[in-house]
C-alpha cells in the first residue's frame, strides 16, 4: 500500500474559459509529487446543485470572484486533511463535507471542495505513477467514450435565437475514438461552411458551437444533417441529440420557451420530442422537461423511453437521493454525471454507480464555463459509461478533454474499446 500524505494544500484564483474566475487548487505529497486541479462552472445550472461560493458584493469581477472559496481551502480545508493518505480519497472526500456541515457545501463552497477533491486524486494517481483514468477505474477501464458534440450552440450559451441550448451529433458507427473525433471535426467544419454559404454567423458559443440565428429547431437539425451528409457520412453512423435545458422554461404551470416566446403544457412537450425523434435521427434527449415535473419525466419516460436516451442533467444534478427518487417514479433513463453538480468526487461516482446498477446511462459531462484541466476525459473512461459531452471540436478548453482522450486511447492500445 502506497503510504503518501499530504503535506501542503493550498489554492488560488484562476480564470474559466468564460473568463470568470474559479478555483484552482495544489496538493503536495510527502513523496514530493504535487498536483493542481481547476473547477468548473455553469449557466444553466439546476437549482438543486452543489453551491458555488463566489465573493458576492465584492466590486472585483462584478462579484464574480472566489477568494472566499479559496481562503476556505488555505484556511478551514487545509489544515483538516494535512497528514491525511492521498489514497483514501473517500476519507478525505467525508472529511471535507463533515467539515462544511451543510447539505450543499453552502458554507465552504463546492467550488472550494471539488477543487481539493479532485487535485487529491490526480495527486494519488501521479505518485503512483498511473493515469488518473487507470487510478479511478482499476484494470477494467478500457471503454472509450461516444463523444456527444455540441456543434450549434444556443439556449443561455449563445446569444441567437435558438431556445434549444444544445444540437450535438453522436459518432456511433466508428471503430476508434480517433476515428469518431475525425468525423466530428470533418462535420463541423462543413456545417461552419454552410453557414457561411447561407451568409450567416459562424461565431461560436460557449461550448465552442457555432451560434447563428435561425429559422426554427428543425432549420438547425436540417442544416446537421446535410453537413453529414457532405461530409461524406450518413445517419446510421452519426446520430443526433439535444440538450433542451428546459428546467430554464419551466413556469408554475407550463413550459415558455425563452428566445421565440413559444408555449406548451407538459403533455405539448413531450408530444413535441416525440415528433422530433420521429422526423430526425434524435437518439438522446436531455432535460427534455423541468427539473420540478417530475410527473412529467415518468409520463416522457414511459411515452419514449423504449426508443430514446432520457437524461436527467437539472433532473438529478449527479445527487444519489435525487437520482433514487427518480428511479423509483422511472423518470429518465440516464444520468448526466457533472462532478461540480454535487461537490466531491466520491459523490459523483456513488451517484454514476448507482445509475448503472439502476440500468440507467451514465454520460459524463463538462460546464459551459470550462478549463484546461482534463479531468473528465479520465472519469469518463474509468467509469467504462460509454459517452462523454465535452462541447465541439473547437476552443481548447473542449478540445482539451479529446486531446486527452486521444492520448489516453494510445496508452490503452489494443485493449481500447470504442463504446457502440
Ligand atoms: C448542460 C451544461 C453543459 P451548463 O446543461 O448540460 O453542456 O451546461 O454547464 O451551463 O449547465
Ligand atoms: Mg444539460
Amino acid at each position: 500500500m502506497n503510504n503518501t500524505k499530504i503535506v501542503r494544500l493550498t489554492a488560488r484564483q484562476a480564470l474559466d474559459s468564460r473568463g470568470i474566475p474559479t478555483v484552482c487548487a495544489n496538493v503536495t505529497l510527502s513523496d514530493g509529487t504535487i498536483a493542481a486541479a481547476t473547477v468548473p462552472s455553469g449557466a444553466s445550472t439546476g437549482s438543486y446543485e452543489a453551491y458555488e461560493l463566489r465573493d458576492i458584493g465584492s466590486a472585483a469581477y462584478g462579484g464574480k470572484g472566489v477568494c472566499t472559496a479559496v481562503e476556505n481551502v488555505k484556511e478551514i480545508i487545509a489544515p483538516e486533511l494535512i497528514a491525511l493518505e492521498t489514497v483514501d480519497q473517500g476519507v478525505i472526500d467525508r472529511a471535507m463535507q463533515r467539515l462544511d456541515g451543510t447539505e450543499n457545501y453552502s458554507k465552504l463552497g463546492a467550488n472550494a471542495v471539488l477543487a481539493v477533491s479532485m487535485a487529491v486524486a490526480k495527486a494519488a494517481a501521479a505518485s503512483l505513477g498511473i493515469p488518473l483514468f487507470r487510478y479511478l477505474g482499476g484494470i477494467n477501464a478500457k471503454r472509450m467514450p461516444i463523444p456527444m458534440m455540441n456543434i450549434l450552440n444556443g439556449g443561455v450559451h449563445a446569444h441567437n435565437n435558438l431556445d434549444i441550448q444544445e444540437y450535438m451529433i453522436v459518432p456511433v458507427g466508428f471503430e476508434s475514438f480517433r476515428d469518431a473525433l475525425r468525423a466530428c471535426s470533418e462535420i463541423y467544419h462543413i456545417l461552419g461552411g454552410l453557414l457561411k454559404g447561407r451568409g450567416l454567423s459562424a461565431a461560436v458559443g460557449d461550448e465552442g458551437g457555432y451560434a447563428p440565428f435561425l429559422e426554427d429547431e428543425e432549420d438547425a437539425v436540417k442544416l446537421i444533417l446535410e453537413a453529414i451528409d457532405k461530409a461524406g457520412y450518413d445517419t446510421d453512423r452519426v446520430k443526433l441529440a439535444l440538450d433542451a435545458a428546459s428546467s430554464g422554461w419551466q413556469l408554475e404551470d407550463g413550459y415558455v420557451m425563452l428566445k421565440s416566446k413559444r408555449s406548451f403544457t407538459t403533455d405539448e412537450l413531450i408530444s413535441h420530442w416525440r415528433k422530433l425523434c420521429e422526423k430526425y435521427p434524435i437518439i438522446s434527449i436531455e432535460d427534455g422537461l423541468g427539473e420540478n415535473d417530475l410527473d412529467g419525466w415518468e409520463k416522457l419516460t414511459s411515452e419514449l423511453g423504449n426508443k430514446v436516451q432520457l437524461v436527467g442533467d437539472d433532473l438529478f444534478v449527479t445527487n444519489v437521493s435525487r437520482l433514487e427518487k427518480g428511479i423509483r417514479r422511472k423518470a429518465a433513463n440516464a444520468l448526466l454525471v457533472k462532478v461540480n453538480q454535487v461537490g466531491t468526487l466520491t459523490q459523483a461516482m456513488a451517484a454514476a454507480e448507482l445509475a448503472a446498477r439502476s440500468g440507467y446511462v451514465v454520460i459524463v459531462s463538462h460546464r459551459s464555463g470550462e478549463t484546461e484541466d482534463t479531468f473528465i476525459a479520465d472519469i469518463a473512461v474509468a467509469l467504462n459509461c460509454g459517452q462523454i459531452k465535452a462541447g465541439a471540436p473547437c476552443r481548447s478548453e473542449r478540445v482539451a478533454k479529446y486531446n486527452r482522450l486521444l492520448a489516453i486511447e494510445e496508452f490503452l492500445g489494443k485493449s481500447s474499446e470504442y463504446a457502440t
